[in-house]
């Protein structure tokens, strides 16, 4: 394992100072990283001193590094978990096999499409909430964005690492186009979806958080699965980031529920001082749970199976040894899907191999049916009787073997007819998101939080709610 070397230009662990060529092609892509932050990354803000964490290491307590910053100097940086020695492939037809340095030609292509697509997300997620800055409820929060924006660009960082060093003069390529492309630019838009949505307001914020964000963790928690061991360690690292982001976007709906429900307790209209009703959070719930499903691929995917037949891209938890067959071969899946013709649902059965993306979107869903049970705990403590619920994961979909079909929010088939009149009742509509937008304004006071949502239990890093988390003066 290469010391951490934070004295040059780019810190990193990972000996950038032996590959002279390595270090010159990341040395002439960073002032274009910094040109796109300074344009796509936050607006405003650059000259405050902001409370973040920097990673300087990969060991315990490594990344959890405090102290005052201005974002354009935060130290972006190039951090690969510890190796394993004697470290071997747990899944697919390599199970068993040492993991590879360098990678497999014939597996070349398939690797850089992830890699690509997963760092485009990154710094997508950083142009969607560019404009949040403007309206954050609390310093506390303000600090929240910018410790996710910057960390966003460091997953950046990490990825565009693995293009520079593993892909020639393609990944110098891809590297550059990371940055020329826009979220929600209708010529030239981001990879996935999900990160062409536009992200204007805090409850938008944290949902993405909660379940967009989540998704990178299940991505990532099964790319950090990966023979490829550059990727492997890569992609381990950035989990440890991501716990943060995830925990910033339950708390947050979860404080802006409490908000509402000790409103409504006391028998105030959420709307009538301006805060948010619960039946609007649970519309935002909707659009961002089912928008994020779309992002785990289709449920019967061929490219799945063979991402997972070469070494590439493992389960959930693979290495923990908790399926019984690491190849996963002679077993189905089950699920229900719409029959051509005969216009019901009916038993379905996808190779399991070929289901890799259905059973990464099942362990996520568990994940989340977890997170609304913590949220409808805190209304029920209230005494609140309304559920909060989530959407069948055949709703609203795009994409998949459910795309375009006329499921309504419990997962029934219904008339097209049907969704067109419910509509209002399940996604958020123009009045609902100029309603949340007139609840956004900023609170710079310290210690103050806007109206529509709760304080957090607990300040960053030990210190007090009422701390400086931006130094405004
Ligand atoms: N939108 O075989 P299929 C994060 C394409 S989030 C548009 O069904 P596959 C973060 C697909 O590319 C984690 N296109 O699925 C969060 C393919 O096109 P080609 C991001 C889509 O390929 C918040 C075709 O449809 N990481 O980190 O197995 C803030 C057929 O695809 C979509 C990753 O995604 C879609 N939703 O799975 C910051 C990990 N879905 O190739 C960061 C890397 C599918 O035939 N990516 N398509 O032209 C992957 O593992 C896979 O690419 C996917 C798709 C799971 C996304
Ligand atoms: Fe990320
Ligand atoms: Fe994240």
């Amino acid at each position: 394992m290469a010391a951490v070397d934070l004295a040059s230009r780019i810190p990193n662990n990972v000996n950038l100072t032996e590959d002279k060529v390595l270090t010159r092609a990341l040395e002439h892509w960073q002032p274009k990283y910094l040109e796109w932050w300074m344009d796509m990354g936050p607006s405003d803000f650059t000259g405050l001193d902001i409370y973040l964490r920097t990673a300087v290491g990969v060991g315990r307590g490594g990344w959890a590094n405090f102290g005052y910053v201005k974002m354009p100097d935060y130290r972006w940086g190039i951090f690969l978990a510890e190796p394993e020695p004697a470290k071997t492939i747990k899944f697919g037809d390599v199970t068993g096999q040492p993991v590879w340095q360098t990678l497999p030609g014939e597996l070349r292509n398939r690797t850089r499409r992830l890699v690509v697509t997963q760092a485009d997300t990154e710094p997508a997620s950083v142009e969607q909430q560019r404009l949040l800055g403007h309206t954050a409820p609390s310093l506390y929060d303000l600090r929240n964005l910018f410790q996710v924006n910057v960390e966003e660009g460091r997953h950046l960082w990490a990825m565009v690492y693995l293009l520079h060093k593993h892909f020639g003069s393609d990944g110098r390529d891809e590297a550059e186009d990371l940055l020329r492309r826009r979220s929600g630019d209708p010529d030239n838009p981001r990879v996935l979806q999900a990160f062409n949505k536009p992200v204007r307001d805090w409850l938008t914020f944290f949902c993405f958080t909660t379940f967009t964000d989540r998704d990178g963790k299940y991505q990532l928690s099964a790319l950090a699965e990966s023979g490829f061991d550059p990727l492997a360690r890569t992609t381990q690292f950035m989990l440890t980031e991501e716990a943060h982001h995830l925990s910033v976007g339950e708390n947050g709906v979860g404080r802006i529920i409490q908000r509402t429900g000790e409103l409504m307790k006391e028998g105030t209209d959420p709307r009538r001082v301006g805060a948010i009703p619960l039946d609007v959070i649970q519309r935002f719930i909707n659009e961002w749970s089912s928008a994020s499903y779309d992002l785990f691929g289709g449920e019967d995917s061929s490219n799945a199976a063979e991402a997972f037949a070469s070494g590439l891209k493992g389960r959930y938890r693979e290495g923990d040894g908790i399926y019984k067959d690491p190849r996963a071969l002679n077993q189905v899946y089950e699920t229900q899907a719409l029959e051509a013709g005969a216009g019901k649902l009916v038993k379905t059965e996808i190779p399991l191999r070929r289901a890799m993306n259905a059973l990464l979107l099942d362990a996520y869903h568990a994940d989340i049916t977890r997170i609304v049970a913590r949220w409808n705990r805190t209304l029920a403590d209230l005494g609140v009787d309304q559920k909060l619920t989530l959407p069948s994961l055949r709703f609203n979909r795009q994409i998949g073997i459910h795309a375009g079909q006329p499921f309504d929010y419990e997962g029934s088939l219904v008339t097209p007819d049907v969704l067109v009149q419910r509509r209002p009742d399940w996604l958020p509509s123009e009045a609902d998101y100029a309603y949340v937008q007139s609840c956004m304004t900023k609170v710079h006071e310290r210690g103050k939080f806007a109206n529509w949502i709760a304080p957090p239990h607990q300040g960053i890093n030990n210190q007090p709610l009422d701390f400086a988390y931006v130094e405004i003066q």
